[in-house]
């Protein structure tokens, strides 16, 4: 049974989407082939002690040069969705000037994925801004951002958006403004300890990038909309946890859970679909910046969509609870979360069972499917847009047999029932990506962590299918298929 199908599969729609996703600098490799120019995560990377081993991306998969043999797994496996970024800094090396180098592989790598049946789902900016903007303005810092990204958007708009339906602005502002200027885990670095970082204020830069990452949104939104309409869709790819409170029946703890929902999802959801910052979050963070009137309207409904990525989950109590399962959280950084709630992963000292599993190979990364569900059903609930689950996986604890992986099976396997049930409550959701087509760069993590379906050596760069890549391809064709007989069940006139 360990490579069971998910009990509800079926309750997943026809046509619902089963996908694989990647990013551009955990992937591609040929940091300085192609034109490209370096981005944030070239100069963090390169700097000492910023990741595992010294790890970086000028390597990666050497997918730049082998997407035609990736490409070729996906088509093999009947895998129908693929979800990519493209590096700004590969298409405009200086974040302005089009690189034809960079046109001609974005081109290439889309032709062939149209070619071979599989849509593309894209992704602008998956955390490598072009280090020149970095050196210009400070990035994300800076309102002149705005402009630079609205046109960039614009340009890729305008070059792939024959080939391109569904677009995404950012993956996850939430985790690389955190890590970015919270706790400078991630390029550019930035925090306030000065024995890690060189500059930066966590308290105000993480709320300031974030402000500037939303009206970036809204303006490339906009023109977005200005060229397309039926058929295609523009979105933000949000991330977090469920939070679940610690104690049951503790109003206290039920308030924590629900206004840490807030700073994390509906920080950038309000103002994508309601056109503000939450109460809550405008309450506990002063220095959070003001959108004026214009700002507003522009912002409001400016996502077609919701992408929904989802790993983990905890339990959040008061932060005056005197609780010993729980440690005061560093909540990824945010300066609105930080020191104001106790965050834990077991009730276990408490009545009632444990909700959150075990841990994976990441050490914040607690097995809760039950969590997809609720976060899926919480924003169904605020929100009422059709949802994609745009990333979900796990790296495994060691120990485990990295291809023969049936702890992943497991983990995907009742994570795609967690979208099931949460489509039979009533949540509109119409794809789910799987994190990720191939072992990669993992960040700060280097390649000390591995998420993909399938195995790569990283001496060799030998592509290896794991278990669960088969078994995915079997689960995408048990769909596939019971949808095909459940029309020929209805169809008339046959015999
Ligand atoms: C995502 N959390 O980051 C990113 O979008 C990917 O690029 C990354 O490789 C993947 O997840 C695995 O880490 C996350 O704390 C970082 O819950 C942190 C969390 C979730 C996602």
């Amino acid at each position: 049974a360990v490579d069971a199908l998910p009990p509800n599969l079926l309750a997943l729609p026809d046509g619902f989407a089963f996908g694989a996703a990647t990013a551009a600098y955990q992937i591609e490799g040929a940091a300085s082939e192609g034109g490209r120019g370096p981005s944030i995560w070239d100069a963090f990377s390169h700097e000492k002690g910023k990741t595992h081993d010294g790890d970086s991306g000028d390597v990666a998969d050497d997918h730049y040069h082998r997407y035609p043999e990736d490409i070729d797994l996906l088509a093999k496996a009947g895998i129908k969705h693929y979800r990519l970024s493209i590096s700004w800094s590969r298409l405009m090396p200086d974040g302005r000037t089009l690189n034809d180098e960079g046109v001609a592989f974005y081109s290439a790598l889309l032709d062939l994925l149209v070619e071979k049946n599989i849509e593309p789902r894209v992704t602008l900016y998956h955390w490598d801004l072009p280090q020149a903007l970095e050196d210009e303005y400070n990035g994300w810092l800076s309102p002149s951002i705005v402009e630079d990204f609205a046109a960039y958007a614009e340009k890729c708009f305008e070059l792939f958006g024959h080939h391109v339906k569904t677009w995404t602005t950012f993956n996850e502002p939430l985790t690389f403004v955190g890590g970015g200027y919270g706790t400078g885990v991630m390029a550019p670095g930035r925090c306030s300890d000065r024995s890690r970082c060189i500059a930066g204020d966590s308290e105000t830069e993480p709320l300031l990038a974030a402000h500037n990452v939303l009206l970036a949104h809204a303006h490339a939104a906009s023109r977005f909309r200005a060229r397309f309409s039926k058929g295609y869709s523009i979105d933000m790819v949000n991330c977090g946890w469920m939070a679940w409170p610690l104690r049951d029946g503790s109003v206290d703890d039920m308030n924590a859970a629900s206004s840490f929902m807030e700073a994390q999802w509906a920080w950038f959801l309000d103002p994508l679909v309601r056109g503000d910052y939450p109460p809550s979050l405008k309450a506990r963070a002063p220095a959070l910046p003001q959108f004026t009137i214009e700002e507003q309207t522009l912002l409001k409904g400016s996502v077609d969509m919701l992408g929904v990525n989802y790993y983990t989950s905890r339990y959040v109590a008061a932060a005056d609870a005197v609780y010993p399962a729980a440690s005061v959280g560093d909540a990824a950084g945010i300066p609105a979360l930080n020191g104001e709630y106790h965050l834990a992963t077991t009730r276990s000292l408490s009545e009632g069972d444990p909700r959150i599993g075990v841990v994976g190979g990441s050490p914040w990364l607690y097995v809760a499917p039950d969590g997809l569900t609720d976060v899926l059903l919480w924003l169904q609930d605020r929100y009422h847009l059709p949802m994609a689950v745009t990333e979900n996986g796990c790296d495994q604890p060691s120990g485990e047999d990295e291809r023969d992986d049936v702890w992943r099976i497991d983990y995907l396997r009742s994570h795609i029932d967690g979208v099931a049930t949460a489509i039979q409550r009533g949540a509109d959701v119409q794809a789910y990506y799987a994190w990720s087509l191939l072992d990669n760069f993992e960040w700060a993590d280097g390649y000390s962590k591995r998420f993909g379906l399938v195995f790569v050596d990283y001496n060799t760069l030998t592509r290896t299918p794991k278990r669960s890549f088969a078994w995915y391809a079997r689960l995408i064709h048990a769909h596939a298929s019971s949808s095909l007989l459940l029309v020929d069940d209805v169809a008339p006139g046959r015999d």
